[in-house]
């Protein structure tokens, strides 16, 4: 990041650029589909309209948007890395560069509690999160009561992405195929692959029974990976709130001119202080690909990744495509998407 930034409390370029995705308002459309690696981005972008020719932007941070069209929705495809703080930095520098409603699927990977083979997906209707107490004395686990991982409650998806989401997959699976698609399951967020995921490592990380702890925190817990909680919670924060102290949000306009400056249409203040309040929601759900399977030690092949990859990439662009929101305006320099 080369340009000067503006404000400490939210880091902005003059340009309404946001420090760590390096986007500004106009690149990121309000339907997105967030992953973990930039080759399941590509994956995913291989099956956007050629044209208008889709807007590519990487960030000094390792964060990459894709912004296009499939079957003429404009849809935005961000990899963001892994664990919930780069969902934070998602979310929230998203947020700021968008008015109006958002719908987020996260097309992820996972490890398989239940007994499903490697390849299989599945759609969770909610998610906790699992994380390593740090004040547990790990180097001397019995002078300390505490528990050494704790479990959050529940966070739902919202049902209505959920449901589009398991049927565009029931859909985009390929004929024939005895791939299964497990729905209703609630999924565990860890804030490791490795401590916080049961998996034993040569740290002393006291996580023998947190398997079984975990499956018997709920009945329906299947899956284990490490943003979906994150992406479930801010979303469930979102809500329709209007944060103490903020102006009541006018409606945007943009001016044709120049599109990268947004300017409410009562007032000049830029757009971060006019959306955050605003009356709108953040819909948010997963589809996770089971990558190992913690019951028979399975990992998936490089082969099943590619294929398992290339459906699911359909499946969530059609629930993207088919959930009712107004469209934000999109003002892209290599064409309008
Ligand atoms: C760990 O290997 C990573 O894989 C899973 C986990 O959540 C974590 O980010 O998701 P992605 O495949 O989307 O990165
Ligand atoms: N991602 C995870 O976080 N855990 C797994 O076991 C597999 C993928």
């Amino acid at each position: 990041m080369k340009d000067t930034l503006t404000d400490a409390n939210f880091p902005r370029t003059a340009d309404h650029r946001v420090y760590h995705l390096g986007l500004r308002p106009g690149e990121v459309a309000n339907r997105i589909v967030t992953v973990g690696s930039p080759s399941r981005a590509e994956t995913i972008a291989k099956l956007l309209d050629d044209s208008p020719q889709p807007f590519r932007l990487s960030s000094e941070r390792g964060f990459l948007t894709i912004t296009g069209r499939y079957k003429g929705a404009p849809v935005s495809i961000v990899s963001i890395g892994m664990g919930s703080p780069n969902m934070d930095f998602f979310i929230r520098e998203v947020r700021e560069c968008i008015s109006g409603d958002m719908a987020v699927i996260r097309l992820g990977s996972c490890g398989a509690l239940i007994n499903v083979p490697v390849g299989s997906v599945v759609v969770p209707k909610a998610s906790v999160a699992v994380s390593r107490n740090v004040d547990f004395n790990f180097s001397d686990p019995d002078s300390c009561t505490d528990p050494a991982y704790r479990i959050s409650k529940l966070v739902a998806a919202d049902p209505d992405l959920h449901r589009e989401v398991h049927k565009a997959l029931e859909a985009a699976r390929p004929a024939g195929s005895d791939t299964s698609i497990v729905t209703g399951t609630v999924n565990a967020s860890a804030d490791s692959f490795y401590s916080s995921q049961g998996r034993q490592t040569s740290f002393p990380d006291h996580n023998e029974n947190l398997i079984e702890q975990l499956s018997a925190s709920s009945k329906d817990l299947a899956t284990l990976e490490m943003e979906t909680f994150h992406l479930f919670h801010l979303a469930a924060c979102w809500g329709r709130h209007t944060p103490a102290g903020k102006p009541t949000p006018a409606p945007l306009t943009t001016n044709p001119v120049s599109p990268t400056v947004h300017q409410s249409a009562s007032s000049n203040q830029p757009i971060s202080q006019v959306l955050a309040g605003s009356d709108t929601v953040i819909k948010a759900a997963a589809a996770q690909l089971v990558f190992a399977s913690r019951t028979s030690q399975a990992f998936i092949t490089p082969e099943q990744v590619a294929e398992l990859e290339a459906w699911s990439a359909k499946g969530v662009l059609e629930a993207l495509k088919n959930t009712p929101m107004e469209n934000n305006r999109l003002h892209l320099e290599e064409g309008s998407v």
